[in-house]
């Protein structure tokens, strides 16, 4: 039964009916969507830092958290926290779980004894990965919260921070490849500055850069094979973070010549910071070949920061899995829940109700975008609105035969331009109709 979720047995789809807190009503794994498995469409995962190590602190408070492995401290605490994770991520039946080298295994006082925790942890954790089904969606570094990191990490303006991060990922990598993780992941926790009156924003863009490419180089040295990402974020805890948004990120890439060994890891709070629906950022990606990976959660609208709720709004999962689908899967990627319950929802078991919600609101999100792309919804009313560019000056248009002087003589004998209404209430409705009735 375990020791640390004890009241919770293995949560099991029960269908829509169920009113077992402890059960997925639309998350069933085995079923078959398009020709694969909601487990293979989804690929969740658990995200250590929201759910094992953070204590429910905030600004304005201590921490709340109701964890049974808080009696322990130090190592012990971090042992204990590998095996309520596992203890979980096999009551929930997840595929994956994801990681930053600090939510693991606590600082010594040295770079090597830090490493030397490490070590510990990651022996431990390799073995209980040998009998457990959960593998390893992507770890990272933690380049934030230590004080040293005051700057930023690989845009700091002190050479120093920029080596003591290199060595940080350097290990991270080697964690990657020891662990056999899918991807790697970026996020530029410090990467961005408060006041240009202090920045060299060129400098600090180049060695961000750099960086990267040192990252390319190391992991083709010892062969870790899994995806790079990169994850966007527009503010918090900078004022400008560089990789603002999807859109920005991609330009940063291809201008340094990245975009071929990375993709964007998108985070739907992240999306609505930078002033952006989720399924804009994923489609921003999605259409330059670039989604990689997703932080599956929800910002609070009344709020103007990163709330990380447990994904439950049924549009927005629905159209994210709208631009999943139409991306083929996100290859290696996956769900990963970087979610935390609220302060309020303190229980052990708040746990378990909080994934259960975010996997059936994906699992029912996954189920409404298949139909709707199978049935055609949006794809006949986009090809209809867009008709014109397949045939005649349109044509011309998309296959460059025109120029201004063949538009201008177009333009001279056609003017008499006639418009066709968008129907954004209709299609709005239309979703809602497959919200409501899909089964
Ligand atoms: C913070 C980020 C972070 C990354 C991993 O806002 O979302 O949790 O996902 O470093
Ligand atoms: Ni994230
Ligand atoms: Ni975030």
């Amino acid at each position: 039964m375990g020791i640390y979720f004890e009241s919770v047995n293995k949560v099991a789809y029960e269908g829509k009916s169920s009113k077992n807190p402890l059960a997925f009503k639309y998350y069933n794994p085995e079923e078959m969507i398009g020709g694969k498995t909601m487990k293979d469409h989804l690929r969740f995962s658990v995200a250590y830092w929201h759910t094992f190590t953070a204590d429910g602190t905030d600004p304005f408070g201590a921490g709340t958290m109701e964890r049974p492995w808080d009696r322990f401290s130090g190592m012990d605490l971090a042992k204990a926290r590998v095996e309520a994770a596992f203890e979980l991520f096999e009551k929930l039946g997840v595929p994956f779980f994801a990681f930053h080298d600090r939510d693991i295994a606590p600082e010594g006082k040295t770079l090597s004894e830090t490493n030397e925790n490490l070590n510990t942890i990651l022996a431990m954790i390799k073995d209980y990965m040998k009998t457990s089904n959960t593998k390893l969606l992507w770890n990272t570094a933690n380049m934030f919260t230590n004080r040293r990191f005051v700057h930023g990490a690989a845009t700091a303006c002190n050479a120093d921070v920029f080596a003591y991060a290199a060595a940080q990922v350097k290990k991270g990598l080697e964690t990657a490849k020891e662990l056999g993780a899918e991807n790697y992941v970026f996020w530029g926790g410090r990467e961005g500055y408060e006041t240009l009156l202090n920045t060299d924003l060129k400098l600090e863009l180049d060695n961000m850069a750099r960086f990267l490419h040192m990252a390319v180089d190391y992991a083709k040295e010892i062969g870790f094979t899994g995806q790079f990402l990169i994850e966007p974020k527009p503010k918090e805890p900078t004022t400008h973070q560089y990789d603002t948004d999807a859109a920005t990120t991609i330009s940063f890439l291809k201008q340094y010549g990245l975009d071929q060994s990375f993709k964007l890891n998108l985070e739907a709070n992240h999306a609505t910071l930078a002033g952006h629906t989720f399924e804009h950022e994923l489609r921003v990606a999605r259409t330059s070949g670039l989604l990689g990976s997703v932080d599956a959660n929800q910002g609070n609208p009344l709020l103007g920061w990163d709330t990380d709720e447990f994904p439950t709004d049924l549009y927005s999962t629905t159209l994210a899995m709208y631009e999943i689908l139409q991306n083929g899967g996100l290859g290696c990627g996956g769900l990963n829940f970087d979610a935390k319950v609220r302060r309020t929802s303190f229980e052990p078991d708040d746990l378990v109700y909080a994934h259960v919600a975010g996997m059936d609101s994906f699992a029912r999100g996954l189920k409404v975008a298949h139909k709707l792309i199978e049935d055609r919804v949006f794809e006949d009313a986009i090809a209809e609105r867009y008709s014109s560019y397949t045939e005649g000056i349109g044509l011309d248009i998309v296959e460059g035969r025109a120029n201004f002087h063949t538009l201008e003589a177009y333009a001279l004998n056609h003017h008499n331009i006639k418009n066709v209404s968008g129907r954004t209430e209709h299609l709005k409705a239309m979703l809602n109709q497959y919200l409501l009735e899909v089964e």
